[in-house]
């Protein structure tokens, strides 16, 4: 199947007006011919510099412009943010994402997360990072640190953008991202909703993001975590079901693109993330806390995934794995303890 740039805002309006379920099976059924139905990527997030963001996203509990109450943390030193991937890896995450509140990376910052990009490389991860507008020499350095991906969001519509954010423009993200792809890195692109747009605002970002000249390896659809203090924190609670349109529509429009269910899960119960797993994500965020605010206990998560059988093959893999490693260790020790007894043992004769 050839993937298509070319996307009218009518044939994507259709998509999304069509029956739920004949949506949910067209998305399940393009989803199919592309990917494993019962595999979901895992990737935990890590905050490495928290809040007093000079940006004024209208939802954000970072951005400095608004009384959220937030801890503000400068950035992480470097051991204490392997220490987290090394647990993340230990938890079963494959990709260890690392966010900022940056406007865009100071000069004098780079060292210091190109660092943190080739030492979590070195444990067997993937690495993304989330770290603000980048520049093209900042993304082709991110790139020979090792970065495999790197996460920028449109975020809404072009006509709804104004609404959100007003200290970055559409075009300012439009650049890093196309920075992003020059430098040969993955490309991780999505947005939010349930920020009081229309409908026609989740057409107009899906038709964005498709219309890309080449997809987003990775197409984060985060449903909105309402931060008290932000100019949405009360806004209105969007319909379930229009979330999982939207989840279906990007897996049409996008068929080789993870769709990544995103930020919001915590507010979603096991049956509307399985419907969302039906609709075509293929993705999440796992770990008790996304950047600032919480996400679902890993132990549910796991318990979620065997009661749906997801990624049950991975899961067998890993414990065969740990058991023949156990083993292995077991043996070993074995070994160590017979050959200490002979070393005891002639040095009594010696003795
Ligand atoms: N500061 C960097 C930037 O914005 O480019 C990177 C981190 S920022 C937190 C990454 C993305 O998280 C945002 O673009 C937005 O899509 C998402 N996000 C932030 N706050 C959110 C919230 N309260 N609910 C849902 N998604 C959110
Ligand atoms: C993305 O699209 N969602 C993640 C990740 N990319 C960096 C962030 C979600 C943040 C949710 C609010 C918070 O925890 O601060
Ligand atoms: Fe800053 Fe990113 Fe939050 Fe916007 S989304 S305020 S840029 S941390």
């Amino acid at each position: 199947m050839t993937l298509r740039h070319d996307w009218s805002r009518n044939e994507i309006r259709a998509l999304f007006d069509l029956p739920f379920m004949d949506l949910v099976f067209r998305a399940q059924t393009v989803h199919r011919q592309h990917f494993d139905p019962n595999a979901v990527q895992v990737s935990t997030l890590l905050s490495i510099k928290t809040g007093a963001c000079p940006e004024d996203c209208k939802y954000c509990s970072q951005s400095g412009h608004y009384d959220t109450g937030l801890d503000k943390e400068k950035l992480l030193a470097i051991q204490k943010v392997i220490e987290e991937a090394i647990n993340a890896k230990e938890k079963g995450a494959s990709r260890f994402c690392m966010g900022a509140a940056w406007r865009s990376p100071r000069e004098k910052d780079m060292p210091y997360v190109l660092e943190m990009v080739k030492q979590v490389k070195a444990l067997g991860l993937e690495t993304c990072m989330t770290l603000g507008m980048l520049s093209a020499e900042q993304a082709v350095a991110l790139k020979e640190a090792g970065l495999d991906y790197y996460n920028h969001n449109l975020d809404t519509s072009p006509e709804h953008y104004g609404k959100i954010i007003t200290t970055r423009s559409y075009d300012d993200r439009l650049n890093t991202l196309a920075h992003v792809r020059e430098a040969g890195l993955k490309v991780c692109a999505g947005g939010i909703v349930g920020l009081g747009e229309a409908r026609e605002d989740r057409i107009g970002l899906l038709m964005q993001l498709a219309n890309l000249p080449a997809h987003p390896e990775s197409v984060p659809i985060n449903m909105l975590v309402k931060i008290a203090g932000t100019p949405l924190g009360d806004v209105d609670d969007l319909d379930p079901f229009e979330f999982i349109r939207t989840v279906a529509v990007a897996r049409l429009l996008m068929p080789e693109s993870h769709v990544r269910l995103s930020a919001g899960r915590e507010t979603m119960n096991d049956q509307m993330q399985a419907l969302c797993f039906m609709a075509g994500a293929n993705s999440i965020f796992y770990g008790e806390k996304l950047l600032t605010t919480s996400n679902p206990e890993a132990a549910h998560d796991r318990q979620l995934f065997q009661r749906l059988g997801i990624n049950s093959k991975q899961t067998q893999d890993v414990s065969d794995a740990s058991r023949e490693e156990a083993i292995a260790q077991s043996l070993r020790q074995q070994q160590l303890s017979a050959l200490s007894r002979d070393a005891m043992a002639s040095r009594d004769t010696v003795n």
